[in-house]
């Protein structure tokens, strides 16, 4: 069955439709500067393919691109701060999140004023 969606920002990303300040990639996961920051590192690590919504969906559907999610995550912190840092998946509009495709946010050091809605 095919599937017929258009493409979301964070494919446009990956394809290199829109810009962006790439700073980790692998085969099917991109990480990249979020375009509005809170905190000072706040990466976007996400799948390449938008096939996910959500983080739920992710786990249950692929958990070993879960899994590769994590570890990119941990490079950029180790590679962009100390290694200490905080992995953020907003769940539904409710929850903040605004691109149907799951991502994690990256936040290292102190957010600043406001959620990451
Ligand atoms: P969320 O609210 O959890 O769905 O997070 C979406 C994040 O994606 C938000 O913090 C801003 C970021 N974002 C949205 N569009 C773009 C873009 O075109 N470029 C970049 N670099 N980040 C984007």
């Amino acid at each position: 069955m095919s599937e017929t969606r258009e493409p979301t920002v964070f494919e446009r990303i990956s394809a290199g439709e829109i810009p962006a300040r790439i700073v980790a990639e692998t085969e099917r996961v991109i990480a990249f500067h979020d375009i509005a920051p809170k905190a000072p590192v706040h990466v976007v690590v996400t799948p390449r393919s938008g096939e996910y919504r959500n983080v739920v969906e992710l786990a249950a559907g692929d958990p070993g691109l879960l899994a590769e999610i994590v570890e990119v995550a941990n490079g950029v912190a180790a590679e962009l701060a100390d290694g200490d840092f905080r992995l953020i998946f907003n769940t539904g509009s409710g929850a903040g999140q605004t691109v149907f495709h799951v991502h994690a946010h990256v936040i290292a050091g102190a957010l600043t004023e406001g959620s990451l809605a």
